[in-house]
């Protein structure tokens, strides 16, 4: 167990404006994920699968919904000390307080963790979909008696841009780091690899955004209170008078920051054989216990796709989608490349006994709709004989009840859409 070695420091979002609307009532480490999880859910399970368990979570606002799901998914019995505590910046872009940037989250956190007992500090996106045991990389990290240790990628050229790009010695010693260079300023950051990754034409090594510190180190090169962000400012500058070394990673990694590559993180999920293995008994993702029946499918076609649990369709054709907990699909309905992500109660369920009021009465897809290409939120109703498929092929664009971003339509959630809508 690590658990008196290393602090997690979750780095859960700054104004969330990528992940727009979905961020809209929620922050982001709360929005949800294959149907049932929360994107926190992927850093803390890695934390846990590698014996990690004492957790900060920085985040620009406090959600309730991430309240409600932290507290009542990760609770730690009392003889392990374990806990995930939400550090959040106040609301007000004008405040003082409010996070400048990632270094500048982690330096307001400091004085919480200084009353823990920890030799390094480990510093997490909460944006990314990867599997990964921090225990050999923090074993990488003391072996080579390295300052700051950063998990590296090797990534393509066209994708270069938007990561940190670093060069390396033989002893994994990093001594060059460019924050996402233009593509015209590449030539020269090639790094050295394989065969195989040479014909995909992976030869940059790419910073994962995921650093151990050692303790004193990070106060140290936090000190400057000018330097608001590792990537553009803290390890540029360490890499001179430190000892900053890659810790190169095999696996799947993707950043689901934006809408563009969240949904396409989740449906590849649904896919036949996924590159992420959601299946691997050795690092399970946790989440919230919701104790539901199992989904009931009657008479329905469902095609590379998941459902989760305690979802009923009737009657419909289901492809390449992901179906979220809760969800209600009336009879002949159409699901194609979507992402549905159910709801917190059921249309039949009475609604004075209901503990929120603000979702749509009768949530669910109901008969003869047709949606493709959307993202639907969660409590939200459509009604019959709705077409939802982007139709004027629009790629940013928002309407009553609904935003298109990159091509993508967005049902945000609690949102009503009346029978016979075309979007
Ligand atoms: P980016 O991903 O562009 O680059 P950034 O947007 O700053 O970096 O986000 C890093 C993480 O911190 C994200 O999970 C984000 O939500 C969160 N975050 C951002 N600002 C925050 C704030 N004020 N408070 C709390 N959390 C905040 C970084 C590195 C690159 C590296 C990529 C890999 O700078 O070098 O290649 O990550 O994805
Ligand atoms: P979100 O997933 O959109 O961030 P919340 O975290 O607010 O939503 O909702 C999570 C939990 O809160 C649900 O599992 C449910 O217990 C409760 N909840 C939220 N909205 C309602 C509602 N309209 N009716 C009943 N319970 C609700």
């Amino acid at each position: 167990m690590l658990n008196r070695e290393v602090i997690a420091i979750i780095l859960g979002g700054g104004a969330g404006t990528r992940l727009f609307p979905l961020t809209k009532v929620r922050s982001k480490p709360a929005v949800p994920l294959v149907g049932k999880y929360r994107l926190i859910d992927i850093p803390i399970s890695n934390c846990i699968n590698s014996g990690i368990n004492r957790m900060f979570v920085a985040t620009q606002f406090n959600s309730a919904s991430l309240n409600r799901h932290i507290s009542t998914a990760y609770r730690f019995d009392s003889y392990s000390k374990g806990f995930v505590t939400i550090l959040a910046a106040e609301q007000t872009l004008s405040s003082k307080e409010w996070f400048q940037g990632t270094a500048d989250a982690v330096r307001q956190s400091l004085h919480y963790i200084d009353s823990y007992s920890h030799s390094q500090v480990l510093i997490l996106s909460g944006d990314q979909l990867y599997s990964m045991n921090y225990a050999k990389m923090l074993r990488h990290h003391q072996e080579n008696k390295a300052d700051i240790t950063i998990a590296t990628i090797p990534v393509a050229a066209k994708d270069a841009s938007g990561f940190g790009i670093l060069k390396t010695d033989d002893k994994y010693v990093i001594n060059e780091f460019r924050e996402k260079p233009p593509q015209e300023e590449l030539q020269g950051l090639e790094s050295y690899v394989n065969e195989d990754l040479q014909k995909e034409g992976r030869v940059y090594l790419a910073s994962m955004g995921i650093y151990i510190f050692n303790r004193k180190i990070l106060r140290e090169e936090l000190a400057n209170k000018d330097y608001t962000d590792f990537g553009k400012e803290i390890i540029p500058h360490a890499i001179n008078n430190r000892k900053v070394i890659s810790y190169p990673f095999e696996g799947y990694w993707s950043d689901i920051g934006t809408i563009r590559s969240f949904y396409e993180a989740n449906l590849d999920l649904a896919k036949r054989q996924p590159a992420f293995d959601l299946y691997n008994p050795d690092m399970p993702m946790y989440t919230h216990a919701r104790m539901l029946p199992a989904s009931k499918l009657q008479s329905t076609f469902i095609q590379d796709s998941i459902v989760a649990e305690g979802c009923i369709v009737v009657n419909s054709q289901i492809s390449n989608s992901v179906i979220g907990v809760r969800s209600y699909i009336g009879n002949n309905t159409t699901v194609k490349n979507s992402i549905i992500m159910g709801a917190d109660y059921y249309s039949w369920h009475d609604r004075a006994t209901r503990d929120f009021l603000v979702g749509a009465d009768a949530p669910g897809i109901h008969d003869e709709t047709y949606i493709e290409a959307a993202i639907v939120d969660k409590n939200v109703h459509i009604g019959k004989k709705c077409i939802i498929k982007n139709r004027d092929n629009v790629q940013e664009g928002e309407g009553p009840n609904f935003f298109i971003r990159d091509g993508i339509v967005i049902i945000p959630k609690n949102a009503t859409i009346p029978d016979g809508t075309i979007i």
